[in-house]
């Protein structure tokens, strides 16, 4: 897979590629990152990508000609097409299904923006889709395009070199995780549960699927509304 970021602040994206699962990720090939600064194709003298919105208002907004630009310049660098996303505040909500869709793709463009926000047209005259990180406010695009980066790029077949994930495990798919422990079997007073040393793994997948359930009943009952029950079922305490 391919990845290219454009944004106002390449650096911060460097720490983040050295090191996590990403950066190993990219060290064996399993994807490939690119980031490009929209800086490089402001055209004046000073080097601008924002200016003033029309009927005035507070703040500034990303200006079309280095957007376009820059997007239309990546996407030439190579064969196919990319997925566009534009990462705002107004976009669809990405959750688990969006990133799998993702994930999917050969090749991704994440565009991040800083300003108040974009010109519309970078909406209307580019295939763009946009999505949201959550309904909170950031200052820009890029702690968005960081987590978008990390939960695609797990997904990808081999990027965490134990297979065996949560993600994978169809039993508790879509449940908050269950109660883990490791040792010392007692830790100021708290004892581990007896049947996860009781070596019977029938009676312990039972009990971590219950736990699993209970928990994302009591914390995240939204989980569960609209969810396939792989044995459990829908609304046991209505
Ligand atoms: C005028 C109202 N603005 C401030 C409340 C709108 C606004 C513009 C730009 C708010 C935030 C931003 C910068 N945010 C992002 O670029 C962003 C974001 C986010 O703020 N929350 C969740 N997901 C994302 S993805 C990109």
């Amino acid at each position: 897979m391919r990845i290219d970021v454009l944004t106002l602040f390449p650096e911060v994206f460097e720490p983040f590629l050295r090191s996590s699962i990403v950066g190993r990720a990219v060290s064996s090939g399993l994807v490939e990152i690119g980031l490009t600064n929209i800086r490089d194709f402001a055209h004046d003298r000073h080097k601008s990508v924002d200016d003033t919105p029309f009927g005035g208002g507070p703040g500034m907004v990303m200006a079309c000609g280095p957007v376009f630009e820059a997007v239309e310049s990546v996407s030439a660098q190579r064969e196919g097409q990319p997925v566009r996303v534009l990462l705002t505040p107004q976009g669809r909500l990405m959750d688990q299904s969006a990133v799998r869709e993702l994930a999917g793709h050969e090749w991704l463009i994440l565009l991040c923006g800083h300003y108040e926000g974009f010109d519309e047209r970078i909406r209307v005259g580019m295939d763009v889709r946009e999505l949201s990180i959550g309904d909170y406010v950031l200052s820009g695009g890029e702690a968005a395009a960081l987590v978008v980066m990390d939960a695609v790029v797990r997904l990808l077949p081999g990027a965490l070199g134990h297979e065996d994930s949560a993600e994978h495990d169809s039993f508790t798919d879509g449940l908050l995780e269950y109660p883990q422990y490791t040792r010392p079997r007692e830790f100021r007073g708290m004892a581990v549960p007896d049947i996860l040393l009781s070596g019977d793994h029938g009676k312990i997948a039972a009990w971590r699927r219950e736990q699993a359930l209970e928990r994302t009943r009591q914390r995240r009952p939204d989980l569960l509304e609209d969810r396939e029950a792989p044995g459990g079922s829908r609304g046991e305490d209505d």
